[in-house]
Protein backbone atom coordinates (compact mmCIF):
# COMPACT_ATOMS: atom_id res chain seq x y z
CA UNK A 1 0.00 0.00 0.00
CA UNK A 2 1.45 3.73 -0.82
CA UNK A 3 -0.73 6.99 -0.99
CA UNK A 4 2.46 8.92 -2.41
CA UNK A 5 5.44 8.40 -5.11
CA UNK A 6 7.16 5.88 -2.92
CA UNK A 7 6.20 2.08 -3.34
CA UNK A 8 7.43 -0.22 -0.34
CA UNK A 9 9.82 -2.69 -2.06
CA UNK A 10 8.49 -5.51 0.48
CA UNK A 11 5.68 -6.24 2.70
CA UNK A 12 8.12 -7.12 6.10
CA UNK A 13 10.89 -5.23 7.62
CA UNK A 14 13.88 -5.44 5.32
CA UNK A 15 15.78 -5.91 9.01
CA UNK A 16 14.61 -6.33 12.30
CA UNK A 17 16.47 -6.72 16.09
CA UNK A 18 15.75 -10.08 15.15
CA UNK A 19 18.84 -10.20 12.42
CA UNK A 20 21.19 -8.41 14.32
CA UNK A 21 24.08 -10.28 16.07
CA UNK A 22 23.87 -8.60 19.33
CA UNK A 23 20.97 -7.85 21.75
CA UNK A 24 19.76 -5.44 20.70
CA UNK A 25 16.37 -3.04 21.22
CA UNK A 26 16.57 -1.54 17.75
CA UNK A 27 17.87 -1.26 14.38
CA UNK A 28 17.29 1.88 12.19
CA UNK A 29 17.85 4.94 10.24
CA UNK A 30 20.81 3.50 8.19
CA UNK A 31 23.38 5.25 5.91
CA UNK A 32 23.57 3.20 3.27
CA UNK A 33 26.70 3.05 -0.01
CA UNK A 34 27.23 0.96 -2.62
CA UNK A 35 30.63 -0.06 -2.18
CA UNK A 36 33.16 -3.36 -3.49
CA UNK A 37 29.68 -4.53 -5.48
CA UNK A 38 27.26 -4.86 -2.50
CA UNK A 39 25.01 -2.61 -0.63
CA UNK A 40 26.67 -1.58 2.43
CA UNK A 41 23.77 -0.30 5.52
CA UNK A 42 25.22 1.75 8.03
CA UNK A 43 22.94 0.31 10.98
CA UNK A 44 21.82 2.49 14.31
CA UNK A 45 21.81 -0.29 16.82
CA UNK A 46 20.17 0.28 19.94
CA UNK A 47 21.76 -2.52 22.63
CA UNK A 48 19.48 -3.20 25.72
CA UNK A 49 22.10 -0.53 27.50
CA UNK A 50 19.59 2.11 25.65
CA UNK A 51 22.50 3.01 23.66
CA UNK A 52 23.09 3.56 19.73
CA UNK A 53 26.59 2.40 17.88
CA UNK A 54 26.92 1.85 14.20
CA UNK A 55 27.55 -1.87 12.47
CA UNK A 56 27.75 -2.51 9.19
CA UNK A 57 25.65 -4.95 7.08
CA UNK A 58 26.10 -6.05 3.32
CA UNK A 59 24.13 -7.48 0.45
CA UNK A 60 24.71 -8.71 -2.98
CA UNK A 61 21.14 -7.41 -4.20
CA UNK A 62 20.20 -4.62 -1.35
CA UNK A 63 17.13 -6.29 -0.16
CA UNK A 64 17.73 -9.91 1.38
CA UNK A 65 20.42 -12.09 2.91
CA UNK A 66 22.18 -9.52 4.98
CA UNK A 67 25.71 -10.35 6.78
CA UNK A 68 26.78 -8.41 9.64
CA UNK A 69 30.54 -7.52 10.04
CA UNK A 70 32.12 -8.74 13.40
CA UNK A 71 33.42 -5.34 14.07
CA UNK A 72 31.57 -2.37 14.98
CA UNK A 73 31.96 0.85 13.11
CA UNK A 74 31.40 3.64 15.10
CA UNK A 75 31.08 2.43 18.63
CA UNK A 76 30.74 5.22 22.20
CA UNK A 77 32.44 5.19 25.23
CA UNK A 78 35.77 5.59 24.00
CA UNK A 79 37.96 7.75 26.47
CA UNK A 80 39.10 10.62 23.46
CA UNK A 81 35.95 10.67 22.46
CA UNK A 82 33.78 12.49 25.39
CA UNK A 83 30.63 13.60 23.44
CA UNK A 84 29.88 10.08 22.29
CA UNK A 85 29.23 8.51 25.86
CA UNK A 86 25.67 8.54 25.16
CA UNK A 87 26.12 6.82 21.65
CA UNK A 88 26.50 7.06 17.53
CA UNK A 89 23.35 7.71 16.09
CA UNK A 90 22.00 8.27 12.47
CA UNK A 91 24.98 8.14 9.56
CA UNK A 92 24.60 9.41 6.43
CA UNK A 93 27.38 8.74 4.16
CA UNK A 94 29.06 10.41 1.35
CA UNK A 95 31.05 9.58 -1.22
CA UNK A 96 34.22 12.41 -1.05
CA UNK A 97 37.09 10.75 -3.55
CA UNK A 98 37.60 7.66 -5.64
CA UNK A 99 37.84 5.88 -2.25
CA UNK A 100 37.11 7.80 0.58
CA UNK A 101 33.73 8.46 2.04
CA UNK A 102 32.99 10.78 4.86
CA UNK A 103 30.31 9.90 7.72
CA UNK A 104 27.90 12.50 9.32
CA UNK A 105 26.51 11.23 12.45
CA UNK A 106 24.79 12.34 15.49
CA UNK A 107 27.36 12.19 18.74
CA UNK A 108 25.23 12.19 21.62
CA UNK A 109 26.53 12.98 25.15
CA UNK A 110 24.70 14.30 28.94
CA UNK A 111 25.63 17.62 26.60
CA UNK A 112 23.28 16.82 24.08
CA UNK A 113 23.25 15.93 20.52
CA UNK A 114 26.00 16.82 18.07
CA UNK A 115 27.26 16.97 14.56
CA UNK A 116 29.94 14.61 14.13
CA UNK A 117 32.40 13.26 11.08
CA UNK A 118 34.32 10.30 10.40
CA UNK A 119 36.23 9.23 7.24
CA UNK A 120 36.97 5.96 5.54
CA UNK A 121 38.16 4.18 2.68
CA UNK A 122 37.00 0.79 3.79
CA UNK A 123 34.15 0.43 5.87
CA UNK A 124 35.85 -1.29 8.57
CA UNK A 125 38.05 1.31 10.12
CA UNK A 126 37.26 4.74 10.16
CA UNK A 127 39.23 8.05 11.23
CA UNK A 128 37.38 10.41 13.40
CA UNK A 129 37.33 14.61 12.87
CA UNK A 130 35.18 14.55 15.69
CA UNK A 131 32.86 16.77 17.14
CA UNK A 132 32.56 19.85 14.08
CA UNK A 133 29.55 21.40 15.30
CA UNK A 134 28.36 21.56 19.28
CA UNK A 135 25.06 20.58 20.58
CA UNK A 136 22.19 21.26 20.02
CA UNK A 137 22.53 20.07 16.44
CA UNK A 138 22.15 16.76 14.40
CA UNK A 139 20.92 15.60 11.03
CA UNK A 140 23.95 16.18 9.02
CA UNK A 141 25.07 15.23 5.82
CA UNK A 142 27.83 16.41 2.86
CA UNK A 143 27.20 17.32 -0.54
CA UNK A 144 29.86 15.01 -2.60
CA UNK A 145 31.29 17.96 -4.28
CA UNK A 146 33.18 20.96 -3.36
CA UNK A 147 31.36 24.50 -4.20
CA UNK A 148 33.70 27.48 -5.03
CA UNK A 149 36.71 25.27 -3.40
CA UNK A 150 34.27 24.59 -0.39
CA UNK A 151 32.49 21.49 1.25
CA UNK A 152 28.82 22.20 2.65
CA UNK A 153 27.54 20.38 4.91
CA UNK A 154 23.72 20.71 5.90
CA UNK A 155 22.65 20.51 9.45
CA UNK A 156 20.06 21.15 12.46
CA UNK A 157 20.94 23.15 15.18
CA UNK A 158 17.71 24.16 17.88
CA UNK A 159 17.83 28.06 17.10
CA UNK A 160 15.70 29.95 19.97
CA UNK A 161 13.31 26.98 19.81
CA UNK A 162 13.04 26.56 15.70
CA UNK A 163 14.96 23.38 14.24
CA UNK A 164 15.35 24.76 10.57
CA UNK A 165 17.75 22.89 7.86
CA UNK A 166 20.94 25.38 7.95
CA UNK A 167 24.18 24.98 5.52
CA UNK A 168 27.70 25.83 6.78
CA UNK A 169 31.00 25.41 4.61
CA UNK A 170 34.48 24.86 5.03
CA UNK A 171 37.60 24.26 3.16
CA UNK A 172 39.53 21.66 2.22
CA UNK A 173 39.47 20.18 6.46
CA UNK A 174 36.10 19.68 6.92
CA UNK A 175 37.09 20.45 10.54
CA UNK A 176 36.34 24.29 10.28
CA UNK A 177 32.79 25.14 9.54
CA UNK A 178 31.29 28.52 9.11
CA UNK A 179 28.92 30.80 6.80
CA UNK A 180 26.31 29.71 8.47
CA UNK A 181 22.18 30.43 6.71
CA UNK A 182 18.88 28.78 6.88
CA UNK A 183 18.11 26.63 3.87
CA UNK A 184 14.78 25.66 4.60
CA UNK A 185 12.56 26.55 7.79
CA UNK A 186 10.10 24.23 9.53
CA UNK A 187 6.75 25.44 8.36
CA UNK A 188 5.24 26.56 11.52
CA UNK A 189 1.02 25.51 12.25
CA UNK A 190 -0.29 22.46 11.50
CA UNK A 191 1.89 21.94 8.64
CA UNK A 192 3.08 17.89 8.04
CA UNK A 193 6.83 19.66 8.46
CA UNK A 194 5.71 22.27 11.22
CA UNK A 195 7.38 21.26 14.02
CA UNK A 196 11.00 20.50 13.03
CA UNK A 197 12.65 19.43 9.77
CA UNK A 198 15.89 18.10 9.46
CA UNK A 199 18.03 16.25 6.09
CA UNK A 200 17.06 13.26 5.14
CA UNK A 201 19.01 11.01 2.72
CA UNK A 202 22.51 12.92 1.46
CA UNK A 203 21.16 14.92 -1.82
CA UNK A 204 20.94 13.00 -5.12
CA UNK A 205 22.72 15.28 -7.99
CA UNK A 206 19.61 15.14 -10.56
CA UNK A 207 19.95 16.95 -14.27
CA UNK A 208 17.73 19.34 -12.79
CA UNK A 209 18.94 20.27 -9.25
CA UNK A 210 20.09 18.30 -5.65
CA UNK A 211 17.09 16.14 -4.77
CA UNK A 212 16.66 16.14 -1.47
CA UNK A 213 14.89 14.39 1.23
CA UNK A 214 13.49 15.38 4.31
CA UNK A 215 11.77 14.65 7.34
CA UNK A 216 9.19 16.94 9.05
CA UNK A 217 7.43 16.69 12.50
CA UNK A 218 3.92 17.76 13.23
CA UNK A 219 3.10 16.95 16.50
CA UNK A 220 -1.02 16.50 17.02
CA UNK A 221 -1.89 16.05 21.32
CA UNK A 222 1.45 15.47 22.31
CA UNK A 223 1.74 12.34 19.15
CA UNK A 224 4.49 13.54 16.55
CA UNK A 225 4.27 12.05 13.52
CA UNK A 226 7.36 11.47 11.13
CA UNK A 227 7.07 11.76 7.48
CA UNK A 228 9.24 12.50 4.55
CA UNK A 229 9.00 15.43 1.92
CA UNK A 230 10.92 16.68 -1.06
CA UNK A 231 13.06 20.00 -1.67
CA UNK A 232 15.07 21.00 -4.77
CA UNK A 233 17.85 22.73 -4.72
CA UNK A 234 20.39 24.38 -7.11
CA UNK A 235 23.29 22.38 -8.90
CA UNK A 236 25.82 25.12 -8.84
CA UNK A 237 24.77 26.45 -5.57
CA UNK A 238 23.04 24.21 -3.22
CA UNK A 239 22.24 27.05 -0.99
CA UNK A 240 19.64 28.20 -3.03
CA UNK A 241 16.08 26.51 -3.15
CA UNK A 242 14.67 25.58 -6.18
CA UNK A 243 11.49 24.06 -5.42
CA UNK A 244 9.70 22.66 -2.46
CA UNK A 245 7.10 20.25 -2.31
CA UNK A 246 3.80 21.46 -0.06
CA UNK A 247 2.66 17.56 0.58
CA UNK A 248 4.95 14.61 2.00
CA UNK A 249 5.99 12.25 -0.22
CA UNK A 250 6.12 9.02 2.12
CA UNK A 251 4.89 8.26 5.64
CA UNK A 252 3.81 5.34 8.14
CA UNK A 253 1.04 3.71 6.87
CA UNK A 254 1.61 0.46 7.54
CA UNK A 255 2.24 -1.86 10.89
CA UNK A 256 5.56 -1.69 11.22
CA UNK A 257 5.63 1.99 11.13
CA UNK A 258 3.02 3.18 13.30
CA UNK A 259 3.65 0.54 16.13
CA UNK A 260 6.99 0.56 17.61
CA UNK A 261 8.78 2.18 19.60
CA UNK A 262 8.57 5.48 18.60
CA UNK A 263 4.77 5.43 16.97
CA UNK A 264 4.60 6.61 13.36
CA UNK A 265 7.99 7.23 12.21
CA UNK A 266 9.31 6.78 8.76
CA UNK A 267 12.95 8.57 8.93
CA UNK A 268 15.59 8.23 6.11
CA UNK A 269 19.55 8.55 6.37
CA UNK A 270 20.29 7.23 2.72
CA UNK A 271 19.09 6.30 -0.73
CA UNK A 272 20.94 4.96 -3.34
CA UNK A 273 20.51 5.85 -7.32
CA UNK A 274 19.88 2.32 -9.50
CA UNK A 275 18.46 2.46 -12.66
CA UNK A 276 16.81 5.81 -12.59
CA UNK A 277 14.96 4.56 -8.95
CA UNK A 278 15.64 5.89 -6.00
CA UNK A 279 15.87 3.25 -3.14
CA UNK A 280 15.36 4.58 0.21
CA UNK A 281 16.24 2.95 3.20
CA UNK A 282 14.47 4.47 6.37
CA UNK A 283 14.26 3.79 9.88
CA UNK A 284 10.29 2.87 10.64
CA UNK A 285 8.87 3.34 14.23
CA UNK A 286 12.50 3.69 15.76
CA UNK A 287 12.38 -0.09 15.91
CA UNK A 288 13.11 -1.54 12.46
CA UNK A 289 14.32 -1.12 8.44
CA UNK A 290 12.54 -0.77 5.74
CA UNK A 291 13.08 0.04 1.87
CA UNK A 292 10.95 1.81 -0.88
CA UNK A 293 11.51 2.88 -3.93
CA UNK A 294 10.02 5.63 -6.12
CA UNK A 295 11.07 6.73 -9.76
CA UNK A 296 13.53 9.69 -9.83
CA UNK A 297 11.74 11.37 -12.93
CA UNK A 298 8.34 10.82 -10.85
CA UNK A 299 9.95 12.78 -7.52
CA UNK A 300 11.63 15.53 -9.58
CA UNK A 301 7.99 15.90 -11.22
CA UNK A 302 6.39 15.56 -7.84
CA UNK A 303 8.60 18.61 -6.71
CA UNK A 304 7.79 20.58 -8.77
CA UNK A 305 3.87 19.62 -9.30
CA UNK A 306 3.29 20.28 -5.49
CA UNK A 307 6.18 23.28 -5.16
CA UNK A 308 4.94 25.10 -2.71
CA UNK A 309 7.45 27.80 -3.02
CA UNK A 310 6.11 29.34 -6.16
CA UNK A 311 2.74 29.03 -5.46
CA UNK A 312 3.18 31.41 -2.66
CA UNK A 313 6.38 32.29 -2.52
CA UNK A 314 8.06 32.66 0.92
CA UNK A 315 6.49 33.25 4.19
CA UNK A 316 7.69 37.07 4.91
CA UNK A 317 10.74 37.25 7.37
CA UNK A 318 11.72 33.47 6.31
CA UNK A 319 14.95 33.06 4.17
CA UNK A 320 13.12 30.88 1.54
C1 LIG B 1 14.86 12.25 15.73
C2 LIG B 1 16.15 11.44 15.71
C3 LIG B 1 15.94 10.10 15.03
C4 LIG B 1 14.65 9.42 15.41
C5 LIG B 1 13.50 10.41 15.35
C6 LIG B 1 12.16 9.80 15.77
O1 LIG B 1 15.03 13.35 16.56
O2 LIG B 1 16.60 11.25 17.00
O3 LIG B 1 17.02 9.27 15.36
O4 LIG B 1 14.42 8.39 14.49
O5 LIG B 1 13.78 11.51 16.18
O6 LIG B 1 12.18 9.39 17.11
Amino acid sequence: MSDGPFVRMTTKPLITPMDVPVKANSVFNPGVVEFDGETLLLLRIEVRRGISEIRVARSKNGVDSWRFDDNILLQPDQAEFPYEEWGCEDPRVTQIGPCEWVIAYTAYSRYGPAVALARTRDFITVERLGTVLPPTNKDACLFPEQFGGHWIMLHRPVTGGQEHIWYASSPDDMVYWSQPGVLIPERGGPWWDGLRIGVGAPPIKTDQGWLMIYHGVKEAASHPVYRLGLALLDLQNPRKVLARASDWCFGPEVDYEQYGLVPNVVFTCGALVRDDNVWMYYGAADTVVGLATAKLSTLLDFVWEHDYLHIVGPAKGTVV
